[in-house]
């Protein structure tokens, strides 16, 4: 296994829309488990593929408490979800340091492949729905920054720029 490098915002590549997995194989199993590794060193309770710039539709998610439930989704989709919103803190390893309320739907049913190329579907609440749809998002080239307000994504893009000025001065 292996520790992969997480890219970080605004780098361009975080806005590529993956591409679905052909067919699930070695090489995607190897995929999954070094991103498990990647999620779980961060620590981070959720990764998707464009994260370490590999741009295919695989996500890992584990939002157990004993980091003991690691979920694999392949071509992740969802199939239905929720009238109702919920407003929820969301971060993400490609922002770090970035925390703020994103509403999304509460709740949402989930139809990917498993490991073995196998289509399965579940139902999604609390942070389970929203790491899914957090995830997703990245497979689709948005990150969660860009569900905030204009001013406020003005702000935070201002204050990465002066801390890589800062970096590059030191
Ligand atoms: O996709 C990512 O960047 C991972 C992200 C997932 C996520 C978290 C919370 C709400 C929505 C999506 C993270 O894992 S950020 C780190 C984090 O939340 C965390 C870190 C250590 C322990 C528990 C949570
Ligand atoms: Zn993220």
């Amino acid at each position: 296994m292996a520790l992969l490098p997480i890219l970080h915002f605004p780098d361009k590549r975080l806005h590529k829309v993956a591409k679905p997995v052909a067919a699930v194989t070695d090489r995607i199993r190897k995929l999954a488990a070094d991103m498990a590794e990647t999620m779980y060193d961060a620590p981070g309770v959720g990764l998707a593929a464009t994260q370490i710039d590999v741009h295919e539709r695989v996500v890992v998610i584990d939002v157990s408490e004993n980091k003991d439930d690691l979920m694999v989704l392949i071509n992740p989709e969802i199939v239905s979800l929720s009238d109702e919103q919920k407003t929820h803190e969301e971060g993400c390893l490609s922002v770090p340091g970035v925390y703020d309320e994103v509403e999304r739907p509460a709740t949402v049913r989930v139809r990917a492949l498993n490991l073995e190329g196998e289509v399965h579907e579940f139902d999604a609440e609390g942070l389970l729905a929203v790491c899914v749809q957090h995830e997703i998002d990245h497979l689709n080239g948005k990150v969660f920054v860009q569900h905030l307000s204009y001013l406020k994504q003005t702000r935070l893009k201002a204050r990465l720029r002066k801390e890589q000025r800062e970096l590059e001065r030191a």
